[in-house]
C-alpha cells in the first residue's frame, strides 16, 4: 500500500491536471487485499487497472525469504503477462516503483520511456546511487563501519541504521538489491516524491554527483486519499474522533505492514495508558520474528485481534483511548481536527501525510529506510521525538509515557509542532501554482506529451 497509494495519488495527478490516461498494471502474490480493492476501485474512469494474473509461489520455495525477495520474485514471474499488456496499447511512458526494475527492458524493447517512481526520499536515493561505490570499496558489513557514512547533502548515518535490505551482504535480497541499484540508470528519468523545501541539499548533491544527466522530478508531497470512501468500520474511529477535544488524540500506526513483537505491544499498551493521553491505535497482530508481518499475512481474517492486548487493557482505557484493528482511514485521521500527534514507523507516505496536516511525530522506525528516516525527522528536520529503547531492545512503558506526554502537552512537543508548521508551509508552497513540485510535473508531463 505504501507504493501503491502514492503511484495511484501520482496517476491521478496526470489525469487532472495534464490530460492524460493512465493504466496501473499490477502483479499479484496471492489475492489482493481488501484495502488495495477499495483504492482501485475509486480511482477516476481515466486510470484502468489491470491485474496480473496471481503468482504462486511454493511454500518450498519461499521458506525463510524476506517480503521484499517474494516481491521482487512475483515480479519476474509476471513479466511475460506484462509483456502482453504493454504492447497492447502505445503508451507514451511506463513508470515502475523501485521493486519493477526488472520491467525496464520490456519498456525499452517496446520503445516505451521507462521511469521510475521512487517512493520514498532523497536520502535513500542517494544512498541506491553511492551503494555500488559502496560495496566496492568496503569489505565489512555496513553495521559494523566505525564512523558514520556521509552520502552527499544528507545527514551523516550509521551504517547499522542504513536501508535493511543491505544490512546482511551476504543475503540474496542484497544482491537483488545491489543488482537493481546499478540497474536504476536504466531509466530515462526518476520521480522522487520530495520536495526541494524538504530536502533541496540532498536532491542538488544527487543531481550535481551521484544522478549526474539522469533527469530527476521531485515532485512531493503527493496528497493522498483523504478524500477517498471509508466503509463502516472504518466510519466508526472517525466517529469517535468527532466527540474528542481538539487536537487532543495521538494516532498510532505502523503503516501498511508493521507489527510488533508480543512484548513490545505489551508495552506499547500500558505505555499508552499510563501517559494518560488520548490515543487511536490500530492495533496488528503481533509477530515475534518479524516487523514486517502484516504485509503478507491478511489480518482481517483474523477475527480476535484485540485479544492480544493486556488483560482489561480495552475496558480500563474506555474513554481514553480507542484500539481498531488492522487498519484505519489514515489520511482522514490524520486531517481530523482531534488528531494533535502521530506514533509512526516513520514510512514516507505517512510522513508526508502528516507533514501535510502539520501534525509531529513519534518516530518509531522498524525496516525498510525507516531507521534513515528516524533520524532525517528528529535530528535534522526536529519534526518528530524519539524514544530509546532500553537494554533488552524494549521501548518500555515508561519511556513510552514520557515522551507520548512530551509530544501532546510538553514544552519539546511545542518546537516540534512549530517546526512542523514551518514544514507544512514549505510544502503548501512546493505544490502551488508555481511551486518547485508543481513545475516539476509539468516538465514530466510535456516529456511524456511530446514522446513520438
Ligand atoms: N495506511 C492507512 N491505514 C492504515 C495503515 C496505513 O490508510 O491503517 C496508509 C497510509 O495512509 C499510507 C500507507 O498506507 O498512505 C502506508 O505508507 P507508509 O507510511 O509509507 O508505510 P508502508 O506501507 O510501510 O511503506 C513502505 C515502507 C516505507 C517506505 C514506503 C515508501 O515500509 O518504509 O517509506 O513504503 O517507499
Amino acid at each position: 500500500m505504501g507504493h501503491l497509494i502514492p503511484l495511484v495519488e501520482f496517476a491521478k495527478q496526470f489525469v487532472l491536471h495534464h490530460d492524460f490516461h493512465i493504466t496501473c498494471i499490477i502483479p499479484v502474490l496471492g489475492s489482493p487485499s481488501k484495502a488495495m480493492k477499495a483504492v482501485l476501485q475509486a480511482l477516476p474512469t481515466a486510470i484502468d487497472h489491470v491485474f496480473l494474473p496471481p503468482v504462486k509461489l511454493e511454500e518450498e520455495e519461499i521458506k525463510g525469504l524476506k517480503f521484499e525477495v517474494q516481491t521482487i520474485l512475483t515480479l519476474t514471474r509476471s513479466l511475460p503477462p506484462l509483456r502482453e499488456v504493454l504492447k497492447s496499447t502505445r503508451f507514451s511512458a511506463f513508470v515502475v516503483d523501485p521493486f519493477g526494475i526488472d520491467a525496464l527492458d520490456i519498456a525499452k524493447e517496446l520503445n516505451i520511456s521507462p521511469y521510475i517512481f521512487f517512493p520514498t526520499n532523497a536520502f535513500a536515493l542517494s544512498l541506491i546511487f553511492h551503494l555500488p561505490k559502496l560495496d566496492e570499496t568496503v569489505s565489512c558489513e555496513y553495521r559494523d563501519l566505525p564512523e558514520p557514512l556521509k552520502l552527499p547533502g544528507c545527514i551523516p548515518i550509521h551504517g547499522r541504521d542504513l536501508l535493511e535490505p543491505v544490512q546482511d551482504r551476504t543475503s540474496e535480497l542484497y544482491k537483488m538489491f545491489l543488482r537493481n541499484a546499478k540497474r536504476f540508470r536504466l531509466a530515462e528519468g526518476i520521480i522522487v516524491n520530495t520536495f526541494m523545501e524538504l530536502e533541496g541539499s540532498a536532491i542538488k548533491a544527487l543531481l550535481d554527483e551521484e544522478a549526474k544527466n539522469l533527469p530527476l522530478y521531485p515532485i512531493g508531497p503527493i496528497q493522498s486519499g483523504s478524500s477517498n470512501q471509508v466503509d463502516k468500520s472504518e466510519s466508526d474511529c472517525l466517529r469517535w474522533l468527532d466527540n474528542q477535544p481538539h487536537g487532543s488524540v495521538l494516532f498510532v500506526c505502523f503503516g501498511s505492514g508493521g507489527t510488533l513483537s508480543y512484548d513490545q505491544t505489551n508495552e506499547l499498551a500500558l505505555g499508552l495508558e499510563l501517559s494518560g493521553q488520548k490515543f487511536l491505535w490500530v492495533v496488528r497482530t503481533p509477530n515475534n520474528e518479524s516487523a514486517d508481518a502484516a504485509y503478507l499475512s491478511d489480518q482481517t481474517l483474523n477475527n480476535n485481534l484485540l485479544a492480544f492486548l493486556p488483560k482489561g487493557f480495552v475496558e480500563r482505557t474506555e474513554g481514553q483511548g480507542l484500539a481498531v484493528p488492522s487498519w484505519a482511514p489514515q489520511a482522514q485521521v490524520l486531517s481530523h481536527g482531534s488528531t494533535g500527534g502521530f506514533l509512526t514507523h516513520c514510512g514516507w507516505n505517512s510522513t508526508l501525510e502528516s507533514i501535510m496536516q502539520g501534525i509531529p511525530l513519534i518516530a518509531w522506525p522498524l525496516y525498510a529506510e525507516q531507521k534513515m528516516n528516524a533520524p532525517l525527522l528528529a535530528e535534522d528536520l526536529k519534526v518528530a521525538l524519539r524514544p530509546k529503547t532500553n537494554k533488552n531492545g524494549l521501548i518500555d512503558r515508561e519511556e513510552i509515557a514520557k515522551v507520548v506526554k512530551g509530544l501532546m502537552i510538553g514544552e519539546e512537543g511545542k518546537k516540534v509542532y512549530n517546526r512542523m508548521k514551518d514544514i507544512k508551509m514549505a510544502a503548501e508552497k512546493a505544490l502551488s501554482a508555481d511551486g518547485s513540485s508543481t513545475k516539476a510535473l509539468s516538465e514530466l508531463a510535456s516529456q511524456w506529451k511530446n514522446h513520438p
